[in-house]
């Protein structure tokens, strides 16, 4: 039944996430109370996706710093998978941002996909280093980013890509549930709790992952902005969120709603001992070696 709602689904030009199939997953959430989609293996038509985006000429910009150590521990890795799993068959674009441009792996890239190389400073606190991602994504979506792709994916470079990554991610507005957390009760949750920060918040929807974070240009960008203001503003008053910018990122997905979440099938830690609900790992966290990457 699904393959043929999806038949007729082409056939007669619906929108493409009303032919998403809520009842496949019965042991997971599916939907927000606000009637996002949370997309998890066997919901969707992964052949559909696809066309309907090729049809639609979706173009898809990806955003990956990889400052100091962090490039020759995961850059090669995430980008050669990348190239196996990540939205293929529409252009990608790579948008690579380190302090050692030379240094950047020369990788063979499928025909329609392109690779970038920015360099940026690397900040002394690799909190730093993590928070002011922000202003740099904020500044590439204007001045290159919005003109040549209609949707951005913001990722941590230590991951690794394992299965489709494809178009039913794409959406206006995309937040990723935190794997480690979307089985916890609310009150598990580590949002900021110090009334001083700008990221505090008593309670949220979910806990989301600043692993991966997405949408239409705009709204990434206003996203970047109000968190990289929401960054210095803490600053000034001499505080800093408990995790950060992904701190920031909560209170952002808290007060403007994702229109679309993606399950942890899309950023899996391979350590997590109940695995019952994913089906597919599409993208796995990389082994930390925190003897050797943070020494601070
Ligand atoms: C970060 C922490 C400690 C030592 C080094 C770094 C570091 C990070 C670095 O030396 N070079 C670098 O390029 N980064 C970039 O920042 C890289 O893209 C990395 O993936 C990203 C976030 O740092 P990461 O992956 O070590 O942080 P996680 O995996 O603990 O991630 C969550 O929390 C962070 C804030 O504390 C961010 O919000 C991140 O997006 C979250 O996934
Ligand atoms: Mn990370």
């Amino acid at each position: 039944s699904f393959v043929f709602v999806s038949e007729a689904a082409v056939r007669q030009n619906v929108s493409l996430d009303e032919t998403l199939n809520f009842g496949t997953r019965p042991a997971v959430r599916t939907r927000t109370s606000w009637n996002a989609p949370i997309i998890w293996e066997g919901m969707f038509d992964p052949i559909l996706y696809d066309q309907k985006h090729t049809q639609a000429e979706s173009t898809v910009a990806l955003t990956v710093f990889a400052v100091g150590r962090y490039l020759d521990a995961y850059l090669n890795n995430f980008l050669v998978s990348a190239e196996a799993h990540f939205m293929l068959g529409l252009p990608v674009t790579y948008y690579v941002f380190t302090d050692v441009p030379e240094k950047v792996p020369n990788i063979t890239l499928a025909p329609q996909r392109t690779m970038k190389v920015i360099q940026v400073e690397k900040h002394t606190r690799w909190q730093d280093i993590s928070m002011m991602r922000m202003k740099t994504i904020s500044e590439m979506i204007d001045k290159e980013i919005s003109h040549s792709s209609k949707y951005i994916f913001c990722f941590d470079v230590d991951q690794v890509f394992m299965g489709r990554f494809g178009s039913e991610a794409l959406g206006d507005s995309v937040a990723l549930l935190h794997a480690h957390y979307y089985k916890l009760p609310k009150d598990r949750f580590t949002y900021d709790k110090n009334p001083k920060s700008k990221a505090f918040m008593e309670t949220g929807d979910f806990y989301y992952h600043a692993a991966i974070f997405g949408g239409l240009c705009k709204n990434v960008k206003h996203l970047a902005d109000v968190c990289y203001l929401s960054i210095m503003e803490d600053k000034i008053n001499d505080v800093e969120a408990l995790w950060h910018d992904e701190s920031h990122l909560n209170k952002y997905f808290w007060v403007h709603k994702p229109s679309r979440l993606l399950s942890p099938e899309y950023c899996w830690d391979q350590s997590i001992g109940d695995k019952s609900d994913i089906m597919v790992m599409r993208l796995v966290w990389a082994l930390k070696d925190y003897a050797n990457l943070r020494t601070r």
